[in-house]
């Protein structure tokens, strides 16, 4: 790459707490829907749960030094609602703040900036036992438990984000049944997805309220979508729904306060049942978009099944390798939606990594990133405001459905021993981030 990123751009690393923290019992932590969903026979692979996973809730302080090894600026990292509010409603359980103050205070004393994401999927279940995101009191539950994370840290982290890629948890979690709470319906997918947007935008005026300083925004997954065959019309259509169903409908109501009309044509009955004002709330101005990108999706009217060319390779979730698409779509979205300044709060890869004399080689890891890097630059020079890249992930961790199969970390974990050893791609990511600033 000739040319480097500027001085200020934000490097970083994420996790998420149930994939991470374990301890799923202590503190006084809640049970969330994950831990149910984990917990119920055929869900996850090999029946694998959150129970312990990284264990770092125990090992934070090692975590956060392995975090400032790597000389990253900054961490994303969620908070686990039923930690802090066993309830999801009702009394706060000051042990659970009492770790993520611990956390908190050890990134800052590392100088590393804490990019905080309030739901990263583990709902409480007691909400769930009352309707879960079908129930819009949900809505303002959550605005009530982002509110409090503002009054008590609103001061010493860097940035707040409502949802983690909120597609995930209305399509995987309420009409394909993959993720919890596992429901397969898809008008419950599409009354949740609503649901999810009104409690970000009660969540943005709820925090804003308390302070108006901190930026507050959403991380939003994105899978830009391509016809198999660009010539024909059928595949252009299944493409432009798909485009409609995973970026549109999220980002539409956000940034132009309404969902897609051919969205809308397409569920017909199914569409969410949307109140007065709910649009307003939703169409709050954020103070920065979090894109997380993957792969890209390909559509062919003639042959559902067909795989995409992936000139690249796949990644072990069978994802294909598309570093353009991220170049592409940075663009698009810069164009379309005028978005404020965009961090890429996750980007990476799954491979069967495996642990040969002490030493993790992983050369497909470290051409992910290089590319992936190489088109955030380019989509950068075509204009696209980015200020942040954050590698999914820190280390090897609680892969949802996949349970502890898929390894996505720049950190090799051995759970037996729980013992965490720096890849060759961290070694990479390093060496990287360093060049950038010499
Ligand atoms: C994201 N899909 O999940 C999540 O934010 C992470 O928690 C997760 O570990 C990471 O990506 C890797 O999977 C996704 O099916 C899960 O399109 C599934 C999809 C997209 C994102």
């Amino acid at each position: 790459m000739n040319q480097k990123f500027a001085k200020d751009f934000t490097w970083g690393v994420a996790t998420s707490a149930y994939q991470i923290e374990g301890a799923a019992n202590e503190g006084g932590r809640g049970p969330s829907i994950w831990d149910t969903f984990s917990h119920t026979p055929g869900k996850t692979v090999n029946g694998e749960t959150g129970d312990v996973a990284c264990d770092h809730y125990h090992r934070y302080q090692e975590d956060v030094d392995l975090i400032a090894g790597l000389g990253v600026d900054a961490y994303r990292f969620s908070i686990a609602w039923p930690r802090v509010q066993p309830e999801g409603k009702g009394a706060w359980n000051e042990a659970g703040f009492d770790f993520y103050s611990r956390l908190i205070d050890a990134l800052l004393v590392k100088g590393l900036q804490p990019y905080v994401t309030l739901y990263h999927w583990d709902l409480p279940q007691a909400l769930e036992d009352e309707g879960g995101w079908r129930n819009r009191d949900t809505c303002h539950r959550f605005a009530d438990y982002a509110a409090e994370f503002m009054r008590r840290y609103g001061d010493s982290v860097k940035t707040i984000s409502t949802h983690n890629e909120p597609w995930c948890t209305a399509t995987l979690g309420h009409a394909t049944g993959q993720f919890a709470p596992g429901y397969q319906d898809e008008a419950m997918a599409y009354q949740v997805s609503h649901h999810l947007l009104l409690s970000h935008g009660l969540a943005l005026q709820s925090m804003r309220a308390l302070n108006s300083e901190t930026p507050v925004g959403i991380v939003l997954n994105h899978t830009p979508t391509y016809p198999a065959n660009p010539e024909s019309e059928a595949d252009r259509q299944l493409a432009r729904l798909d485009d409609g169903t995973n970026i549109r409908w999220y980002m539409d109501p956000i940034f132009r306060g309404a969902y897609p009309q051919d969205v809308l044509a397409y569920l017909g009955d199914k569409a969410p049942k949307v109140a007065d004002g709910d649009m307003a709330i939703i169409r709050q101005p954020l103070d920065f978009l979090g894109v997380n990108y993957y792969t890209r999706g390909y559509f062919s009217q003639a042959n559902p099944q067909i795989p995409a060319p992936a000139a690249m390779g796949l990644t072990d979730m069978g994802w294909e390798v598309y570093p353009q698409g991220l170049a592409q779509h940075l663009v698009r979205i810069t164009r379309d939606y005028l978005p404020p300044p965009i961090y890429i709060t996750e980007n990476g890869a799954a491979f069967p990594d495996r642990m040969e004399k002490g030493e993790v080689q992983d050369p497909a890891r470290i051409h992910y990133l290089e590319t992936h890097l190489q088109a955030l630059r380019q989509a950068m020079e075509l204009g696209a405001d980015i200020r942040g890249y954050f590698y999914w992930s820190l280390a090897d961790n609680y892969e949802w459905n996949w349970g502890y199969s898929k390894r996505f970390g720049l950190t090799y974990v051995d759970y037996a021993t729980q013992q965490r050893t720096l890849k060759a791609s961290g070694h990479w990511y390093r060496d990287f981030i360093a060049r950038q600033r010499a």
